[in-house]
């Protein structure tokens, strides 16, 4: 693997993670389409000059995972360096703008080059980043990037893994975490063209007073020039301004975001100079309140009960690449099967996700990719992945490492998510090992960061594996709700000894119920696989008729709890994983198949969902 350093920015300015508009100031163009694409397995590619070009390449098209589109094994299961190249024109009059190409994700890691130069190196596989290229174009010319990245795994980054040599001597990522380790350039590039005087990053927060509510904000700049701000309705209406980079819109009567209600405020900002508008940024917001009082969700003041799912990035060819199509069918499912919310497991997804459940009045619970944090045989399920030992996670000599990574992750994900009205809980980590000592500081140093970061100081959860028991988990204090990953009656006492999963799991919910205080509790994860091909009467594992049975036991469980506030599914579609003896050609825990279909088990959702009053047991 060739060298990669978080380089030093020539300017400090603070990056700006502000999903790309055109306005009267701004410009921007899509950089995808047909890349072209080279592995670089002895990792060479450096020394031999590939940023001025590749010598071997083919195409590639981007946003997409490089790995589901090669007939050949060795290709989609390719570890290690590999490169992308294209070439883009930049008009003469955007000389004196500042350029930046944005790119919404390239997993897990990134060095990008223009013209030859180095320009930005980016950790971590799920969020945007910028690569500052003002001063390396060509203007009125054409230019070459490249972008060197790579996806090998190692027990410091997110999400964890390793990385092996088989006897042939190529490397494998082995990931203990159970989703395909997908790579690529996975999410849209786009060209952003800004003035020298710029809107960097703005916030909202909401109070709501009677009919009425006040958009506190604050906007931050590159400059010193007066910001002016203005709140429009969804007719167009100026309802609110204000002047200055921190200030509240006063909106009278003012129209609430709200589960499958959504509606839509258009803030404008800025920068000013006399009559002259330096810079002009805006964006859809959705003005709601969210917290956790007394085991309860209160969205804008009113008991919500959570249904939905666990998802992920996940499709046919294309594997975690952002396809619009996939997105807004899966939302069409969401919507037909009477769900509410779902978690971004394992990892924050595209920003176009959640534009979609702003406009659709969906709620999601966003989650940083801190997956596979736990040392033990289970790593994922896979025989050969794992030593056996028990060895605490957050004592490891990786862990400070692993700290930097995750608060990059956290401040990342927060700064770029932080004022969509869809996005109401932060999940800090997925099932870690968090039973030993180290825990505790671990834990305290990454919840803590995430509230700091959030003015809207949403509630922290992360979702606790099984075995991990109010008595013997060292984390759970230090989530705003408490969340359960569970499988009774599948991993644990399935099939025909269902009875006595439902007698265990109720033993289990006496005990957080016991612990809980004002927490409510909701499952981020329960199910059963099932291959959509299987029908059995009395029913067997993996069959139709078993994933209803479990869902009936799981649900009449749920029922009986009243400090149960939610329900996520796992998962929304079946979906990829690593091959191996517990998979059948991935993870067949859908509701729906990987090409959104339903299994049986969706029209029991939607039966239940649809009856279920969204202030179920409120
Ligand atoms: C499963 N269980 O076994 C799921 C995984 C998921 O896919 C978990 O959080 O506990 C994990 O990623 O199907």
């Amino acid at each position: 693997m060739q060298k990669f350093h978080a380089k030093a920015r020539k300017k400090m300015m603070k990056t700006s993670l502000l999903y790309p508009v055109n306005s009267t100031s701004r410009r921007f163009s899509s950089l995808d389409g047909m890349w072209r694409f080279q592995f670089d397995p002895e990792s060479a590619g450096v020394a031999a000059n590939w940023a001025g070009g590749l010598p071997d390449s083919v195409t590639m098209p981007v946003p997409a995972s490089f790995c589901d589109f090669f007939t050949d094994k060795d290709s989609r299961e390719y570890t290690g360096d590999f490169w992308y190249e294209t070439d883009f024109f930049v008009p003469g009059e955007w000389q004196g703008c500042e350029l930046n190409i944005r790119f919404g994700s390239v997993t897990h890691r990134a060095r990008v080059f223009v013209n030859g130069t180095e320009v930005v190196s980016h950790e971590g596989g799920f969020l945007p980043f910028l690569a500052p290229v003002t001063d390396v174009v060509n203007y009125n010319g054409m230019n070459k990037l490249v972008v060197l990245a790579n996806n090998e795994l190692n027990e410091y980054m997110l999400p964890a893994g390793t990385t092996g040599v088989l006897s042939n001597g190529k490397k494998m990522s082995a990931p203990y975490f159970d989703f395909y380790n997908y790579a690529g350039i996975h999410r849209p590039v786009k060209l952003v063209v800004t003035p020298k005087e710029s809107i960097v990053d703005y916030t909202v927060s909401y109070r709501l007073d009677g009919a009425d509510a006040f958009v506190d904000y604050t906007v931050e700049t590159s400059g010193s020039s007066p910001v002016a701000v203005e709140l429009y309705d969804a007719e167009g209406a100026k309802v609110a301004e204000s002047a200055g980079a921190a200030g509240t819109l006063t909106v009278k009567d003012a129209h609430l975001w709200n589960v499958h209600a959504s509606y839509l405020y258009k803030i404008v900002i800025r920068i000013v100079d006399g009559d002259k508008v330096v810079d002009e940024y805006y964006e859809k917001i959705g003005i709601r309140t969210f917290e956790v009082k007394n085991q309860r969700f209160l969205l804008n003041g009113k008991s919500v009960y959570l249904r939905g799912f666990g998802k992920h990035e996940d499709a046919d060819i294309r594997g975690r690449g952002l396809d619009l199509a996939t997105v807004k069918r899966d939302f069409e499912c969401m919507k037909w099967i009477g769900a509410n919310c779902f978690r971004t497991s394992h990892y924050p997804y595209a920003d176009e996700v959640y534009q979609m459940a702003d406009e659709e009045g969906f709620l999601i619970i966003d989650e940083v990719p801190a997956v596979g944090f736990m040392e033990s045989t289970m790593n994922f399920l896979a025989a050969n992945q794992g030593n056996g030992k028990k060895v605490g996670w957050f004592e490891k000599e990786t862990t400070p490492q692993l700290l930097v990574n995750h608060k990059q992750a956290l401040r990342e994900m927060i700064t770029r998510d932080k004022n969509h009205a869809c996005v109401v809980a932060w999940s800090i980590l997925n099932e870690p090992q968090c039973t030993s000592e180290g825990t505790e500081a671990y834990f305290k140093e990454v919840f803590d960061y995430a509230h700091e970061l959030d003015v809207q100081k949403r509630p922290r959860t992360y979702a606790i594996v099984m075995m991990s028991l109010p008595n013997t988990s060292k984390g759970w204090q230090f989530s705003d709700f408490l969340s359960l990953n569970r499988y009774y009656g599948w991993y644990v006492m399935g099939g025909y000894q269902m009875c006595d999963a439902e007698v265990g799991f109720r033993k289990e919910l006496d005990g957080w119920q016991a612990i809980a205080g004002d927490r409510p509790l909701i499952f981020t994860e329960y199910g059963a696989d099932t291959l959509p091909s299987e029908h059995k009467l009395p029913s067997v594992m993996w069959s139709q008729e078993y994933q209803d049975e479990y869902l009936e036991m799981n649900h009449r469980v749920f029922d009986s709890y009243d400090f149960i506030q939610g329900e996520l599914v796992w998962n929304f579609a079946d979906f990829q994983t690593t091959e191996g003896i517990m998979r059948a050609n991935g993870n067949k825990k859908g509701v729906f198949t990987r090409q959104r279909q339903p299994k049986d088990a969706a029209f029991v959702f939607k039966a239940r969902w649809e009856s279920l009053p969204l202030d179920y047991k409120g």
